[in-house]
């Protein structure tokens, strides 16, 4: 290996060392310290496309944008081989994979011993957040795959900037990524280079991450999943803040008064569509603006109230579906600079993904780089698009705020065909912490496994929280109760939650709301809740509308619809609550009482509408 060959930039001692470490662990043929520039990333996209692992597309529908292939097994995140590894096994909790830190640390070592031989290791230095914003935090990211760098690059600040920051002592997480692959002699290497073995490996304690075997997604991209949700989550609550798997948009009224809303879907549940929403055309006047499409962090303020940025620099978004109608915004950013992954590609060198248009183009490579044949999918379902977000139409003046955006309310949904209503607004943050510790959702293709089965994802965040779930759901409690007490010192309120579910079904099992724009509906009313200038009718499970309560203009959205979208059937709903005890039960001791007790509350107040 050639030496260390460290940059005039890299001041700081630690980091030195730790780089020099890995090195002599993973033997790669050289080290390139990543300096963020264009020049980098035009001379890494071309390395890529002369080794066969990336096409460039029409340079006029798609201006500097390219396109990879990933192997075919490795296309989503692998939460069966994600790992917490606290000292103590309770810390992780039940819904978290643990193995022993220092046998994981044995396990680790052995896989990473000579793994980047005959590869350059790429040194990525990395802000999440804005660059010395006091919300944002830096990370180092070590890896083998040129795709990481150039991805981590429209993601992330990414660049000698956060060596000004790192000066030569500042904390950094420490992040090492290798696809596991070694070129030995007389290995050929392949366009996408990956290990059947995987491990994405997080210790909270220490606050680092390790990653092995996979070049996708938030199994390679560290900062986003592995650093912004696990790791952060654990910093959150050991600082008194929140790191979330949450949008943040602003909707501003034609008054020009503007409220800024963080929202929590699983993965693949319409967050990037959500984000970038644009209002029915009755709305004149009233505005959309996006601070980030996936991720939150939301400190509170001295003035009692909650402050979120959004961590990222990029939209790594799901591209099925994804059209001139249901998201214009997205599309609109798509126009240049962009990179995609798994996505099918004409000979022409144009992109298309199942739902992008209704005729099937031909002559189509699918996202197995094979003709495409009418019985399979041309994309792959979780296939994704890579862009910065300053592309965005709709991004928000503020996006790039280091105070980060006043949140005026939380909203919570997940994917369920029946049971859950439209819309409802918790009584009081109890009642919404309750309401997103037991959601439910129907699982998607961003997470390898079965699909379309109903499991509980507590706010969102089932494969994101670093430490035992029990102990989040008491960080949320706490935190409120905290913030509650400035808020009111201040005039202000805490920000109200809301639980939402876009894809109620009918018998037919055909979606019954139609979602994107027409979300605009439910918002305004939220807008109006927050500003205490619309009605609620109380019901067992929260404070929900009328159908007058909201606003149609331009709309077909028949009386009788609203009502199946927001019945609440009492035997569905007796279920549905006993079924929470089932999580709670797995919880254990650790899970805050005021939950179960709430629960049990909501349990008698069906029973009270039985007998009644
Ligand atoms: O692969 S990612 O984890 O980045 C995308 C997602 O699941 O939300
Ligand atoms: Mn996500």
């Amino acid at each position: 290996m050639n030496s260390l060959n460290v940059p005039a930039f890299v001041q700081h001692t630690k980091l030195i060392e730790w780089v020099s470490e890995i090195a002599q662990l993973t033997q790669p043929k050289t080290i390139q310290w990543c300096d963020g520039s264009e020049t980098e990333y035009q001379e890494l996209i071309q390395l890529m496309i002369a080794n066969g692992s990336m096409q460039a597309l029409d340079p006029i529908c798609h201006p500097n944008s390219y396109s990879v292939l990933s192997d075919p097994t490795d296309v989503a995140r692998v939460e069966d081989r994600t790992f917490i590894c606290s000292e103590k096994e309770e810390d992780a909790g039940a819904t978290n994979h643990w193995q022993a830190p220092h046998l994981m640390r044995q396990t680790l070592n052995g896989l990473f011993k000579g793994c980047m031989q005959g590869r350059t290791m790429y040194v990525v230095p990395f802000s999440m957040g804005p660059i010395g914003s006091h919300i944002a935090h830096i990370g180092i990211e070590i890896t083998d795959s040129p795709y990481v760098a150039i991805s981590m690059r429209k993601m992330t600040r990414m660049g000698k900037a956060v060596y000004d920051v790192l000066g030569t002592n500042q904390p950094f997480i420490p992040c090492v990524h290798s696809v596991g692959m070694p070129l030995k002699q007389g290995v050929q290497d392949v366009a996408w280079p990956c290990n059947r073995e995987k491990y994405i490996v997080h210790y909270p304690e220490s606050r680092e991450i390790w990653s092995f075997g996979s070049g996708y997604g938030g199994n390679a991209l560290l900062g986003k999943k592995c650093f912004a949700l696990r790791i952060a989550s654990v910093m959150g609550r050991e600082q008194g803040w929140l790191a979330e798997h949450m949008l943040i948009l602003g909707i501003t009224n034609p008054e020009g008064k503007k409220h800024y809303i963080a929202a929590a879907f699983p993965s693949a549940c319409g967050k990037t569509n959500f984000a970038m929403l644009i209002p029915p055309q009755t709305y004149q006047g009233w505005k959309v603006e996006t601070v980030g499409d996936d991720i939150a962090w939301i400190k509170p303020s001295q003035d009692g109230r909650l402050y979120a940025i959004n961590p990222e620099a990029g939209f790594f978004g799901v591209a099925p579906g994804t059209n001139i109608k249901t998201n214009p915004n997205c599309m609109a950013t798509l126009k240049k600079d962009v990179i995609y992954t798994n996505v099918a590609v004409t000979q022409t060198g144009q992109v298309w993904w199942e739902g992008l248009t209704k005729t099937v183009p031909e002559n189509l490579i699918n996202w197995k780089g094979k003709t495409h044949e009418g019985h399979e999918k041309a994309a792959h379902p979780n296939s994704r698009f890579t862009v910065a977000a300053d592309q965005c139409p709709s991004i928000d003046p503020n996006w790039d705020n280091p105070q980060g955006v006043p949140i005026s309310a939380f909203i919570f949904g997940g994917r369920r065909a029946d049971t859950i209503p439209l819309v409802s607004e918790a009584f009081d943050w109890i009642d919404g912490v309750y309401k997103a510790a037991t959601m439910g959702s129907e699982t998607t293709a961003a997470a390898a496994g079965q699909q379309g089965v109903v499991r509980r994802d507590p706010f969102a965040m089932l494969p994101f929280i670093g430490y035992n779930m029990a102990d989040y759901f008491d960080h949320w409690l706490t935190l409120g109760q905290k913030t509650h007490i400035l808020a009111e010192a201040n005039g202000h309120q805490l920000p109200k939650i809301f639980n939402v579910n876009w894809f109620r079904r009918d018998e037919n099992g055909t979606f019954i709301w139609p979602g994107f724009g027409e979300n605009m509906r439910v918002l305004e009313w939220m807008i109006a809740r927050c500003e205490g200038t619309a009605h609620a009718t109380d019901t067992a499970i929260g404070k929900v509308p009328r159908y007058e309560d909201l606003n149609w203009a331009g709309s077909d959205f028949s009386r009788s619809d609203f009502e199946k979208v927001t019945t609440q059937e009492p035997k569905q709903w007796k279920k549905e609550i006993q079924s929470h005890g089932v999580l709670f039960e797995q919880l254990g001791e650790r899970m805050p009482k005021v939950l179960k007790q709430h629960q049990y509350k909501l349990l008698q107040r069906f029973s009270e509408t039985e007998t009644s």
